[in-house]
């Protein structure tokens, strides 16, 4: 079938605006109509070059919402009509990850996906009979996808997907951070380091988990109103200090914050939300992703003397089974999603959204097919 697409046919280009041929769901597999979705950083980041699994020419997008439209051979657990969130972090349930109960990172199929290929090794995408690969197993920026029913998670019809798409990544995974990698307590202390969907969301989180003081971080003062209205309660601008960001926020703790989170993707800001984790029990978690080549460093001191330093994705969260319970949790008011879309736009406007988040002016842009 043809379908309105948005391809990054090199790095460093905007996306090439197209009418591109998708095949139909193969078996294990789901065609979904996509019918919004917002762009993340990471999306820029790989179209930027730096992703070191980056493939050109390939459909970005990861963080949307749609309808199931047809479903291939041996699919049980979705019917068209269905209204479902692509999941760049799939959950088979049987695997060995997603049997230790210890992480949501699933191996059923991530291999491929890494290959910007479906499972069988095959891409469902072309353009002029050029073959276009997939990303993250998602593809949201084609009206049309395809994704493996092990990457689809099933949520209610009555939520709306031009919200929900935000918590096919962004929201989920900030929220997720707090709750399930670092499991903040009541009354701790949090340092929030970039103000975007990410840090805005673990903000989010951090009020849930009833954080004593929440310090959010950035260069970008703009961010702080939004900051504030998520939970935030003090505000640290890096460039207006005279000592290293992780000093100032030291002295104004008595030691270091309880827990930190990276949510830039700069490895210097990494070392410096571990560095400002209170020693003997501060734990900072890296967010961010870096860049192809980078690397972080830090005194090994600094976690002799306590400091944990984990990772997150996804926030931890297992998608087909815990994703429904996010989307109600909307639904019920117990989690904002209505203040990350800062804009909306038709699809066709997809590399203004790109401009809007480099030029630090957007949270979320969701588009609607
Ligand atoms: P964003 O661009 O909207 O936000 C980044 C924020 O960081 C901006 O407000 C910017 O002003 C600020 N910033 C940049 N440099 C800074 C510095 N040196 N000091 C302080 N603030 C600085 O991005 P986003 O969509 O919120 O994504 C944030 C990061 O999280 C990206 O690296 C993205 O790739 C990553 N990410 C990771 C996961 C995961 O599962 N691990 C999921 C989603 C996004
Ligand atoms: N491909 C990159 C790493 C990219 C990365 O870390 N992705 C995050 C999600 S970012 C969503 O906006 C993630 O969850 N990674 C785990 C995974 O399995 O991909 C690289 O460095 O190769
Ligand atoms: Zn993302």
């Amino acid at each position: 079938m043809k379908s309105r697409a948005a391809i990054a046919l090199e790095a460093g280009k905007p996306l090439e605006l197209v009418e591109i041929d998708v095949d139909g769901p193969k078996a294990g597999e789901v065609l979904v109509r996509i019918v919004n979705t917002a762009v993340c950083h990471t999306d820029a980041f790989t179209l930027s070059g730096a992703d070191p699994e980056g493939l050109f020419p390939s459909v970005l997008g990861h963080e949307g919402a749609g309808i199931v439209e047809e479903v291939g051979e041996g699919v049980t657990s979705l019917v068209p009509g269905d209204h479902v969130i692509p999941l760049y972090t799939a959950e088979c349930g049987k695997c060995k990850f997603c049997l230790s109960g210890k992480t949501n990172l699933c191996s059923s199929v991530r291999a491929t996906q890494g290959r910007g290929l479906m499972p069988d090794g095959t891409s469902r995408f072309s353009l002029d009979g050029k073959m276009l690969h997939h990303y993250m197993g998602t593809s949201t920026f084609s009206e049309y996808t395809v994704v493996s029913e092990v990457s689809l998670a099933k949520v209610s019809k009555q939520a709306p997907l031009d919200k929900i798409c935000l918590l096919g990544c962004g929201v989920t995974t900030g929220i997720g951070a707090v709750m399930n990698t670092a499991k903040v307590e009541p009354g701790a202390t949090v340092a929030i380091f970039g103000l975007g969907a990410i840090g805005l969301a673990a903000i989010q989180g951090a009020v849930m988990a009833k954080a004593s003081r929440i310090i959010a971080i950035d260069l970008n003062e703009d961010k702080f109103d939004l900051a504030r209205k998520f939970g935030a309660t003090d505000f640290v601008n890096p460039s207006k200090l005279s000592v290293p960001v992780q000093e100032a926020i030291v002295e104004m703790t008595d030691g270091g914050v309880d827990y930190s989170f990276e949510c830039i993707g700069n490895v210097n800001v990494m070392r410096a939300a571990l560095e400002c984790a209170h020693k003997g029990w501060g734990e900072s978690i890296i967010i961010g992703v870096a860049g192809a080549g980078e690397e972080i460093s830090t005194r090994p001191f600094q976690l002799v003397t306590g400091r944990v330093w984990k990772g997150s994705a996804f926030g931890g969260v297992k998608g087909r089974t815990e994703l429904p319970g996010y989307v109600d949790r909307y639904m019920n008011g117990a989690i904002n999603l209505d203040d990350f879309v800062t804009h909306q736009m038709p699809f066709e406007k997809i590399n203004d959204a790109f401009d809007l988040l480099h030029e630090g002016k957007s949270i979320r842009t969701v588009l609607s097919f």
